[in-house]
């Protein structure tokens, strides 16, 4: 990871990251410095700016409970960080790691994965769809693992935005949940699609990630993820796959086109998006005002 951390149960400052107290706050903060060190129960700045005989702290002032860190961004949302932006989260149960935030009006979204320009390869195996790979500000899979400890045995929302080369956009939103790595991760529907797009994830109501090395697909004489490229929740191949390759033109040949990434239901089966994103948030949130 790029940004300066420290490792769990260090003492954060600004020092650490390279930062004097004694500068005056940039007019735009850097968002990874937005470390939070636990006093109990509340959370108290590790790094902060002096102005005007005011500290300006700039980790969340709030009052999180007894965690050092939040559990994910829509924690760190309702604790009052309204911006995006790489954020350390601990999840129960795990060692603590960043993600990608995306703040909304409405609250605050983990993001899990991205495609906007190719810049990393997606073709990689079963260690690294589980421990994750890429650069949280561009092309990444944030990792099986940590998405399950997020996700642990609750109910979350996952929202994927999809885009293609002439402009035009979709979204499809689903109640999830997701399994550990002894059930390959399976992805388990728990109600049914929003959004204008029809499932594409197939009619099934669970289904385990396969990469090229580990065949848990639903397809008995093909390795999906062989057969076409990267890791994913493959059915019987032909659904979807948006860890597919990064096509920054259509290719002409049609094997090389199944490759990419799609969406069946909106583009087809061989037409490569040009970016998708798929982030998630507690589904509980429906229930609120
Ligand atoms: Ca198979």
């Amino acid at each position: 990871m790029k940004q300066g951390v420290a490792s769990p149960g260090a003492i954060h400052s600004c020092n650490e990251l390279g930062l004097s107290e004694s500068t005056p706050p940039p007019p735009t903060l850097p968002q990874s410095v937005y470390l939070g060190k636990r006093v109990t129960p509340a959370w108290h700045c590790a790094c902060w700016w002096q102005v005007a005989q005011q500290d300006v702290c700039l980790g969340p002032p709030q009052l999180l409970g007894e965690r050092e860190l939040p559990e994910g961004c829509h924690q760190l949302f309702l604790a009052g960080q309204q911006s995006s932006g790489i954020f350390q989260v601990q999840p129960t149960g795990s060692q603590p790691f960043q993600v990608y935030c995306d703040m909304t009006t409405e609250g605050g979204w983990t993001v899990i994965q991205r495609r906007m320009d190719g810049s990393v390869d997606f073709d990689q195996l079963w260690d690294a769809y589980k421990n994750g790979f890429g650069d949280l500000r561009g092309d990444f899979w944030l990792g099986l693992e940590k998405i399950h400890h997020l996700v642990q045995e609750g109910k979350y929302n996952l929202l994927i935005e999809l885009e293609d080369w002439e402009g035009n956009s979709q979204v499809v939103q689903f109640v999830f949940s997701l399994g550990g790595e002894s059930t390959a991760y399976t992805l388990n529907l728990l109600g049914p699609l929003s959004g204008e797009l029809e499932n594409a994830i197939g009619e099934f109501r669970q289904l385990p990630f396969s990469t090229r090395d580990r065949d848990h697909d639903l397809k008995a004489d093909t390795n999906c993820a062989k057969h076409l490229s990267g890791g994913w929740w493959f059915s019987t191949c032909g659904h979807a796959n948006l860890n597919g390759k990064y096509f920054r033109s259509i290719p002409r040949q049609r094997h090389e086109r199944k490759q990419g990434i799609f969406w069946k239901t909106w583009k087809g089966r061989y037409y490569p998006l040009k970016s998708t994103i798929m982030k998630i948030q507690p589904a509980a949130l429906e229930a609120e005002p």
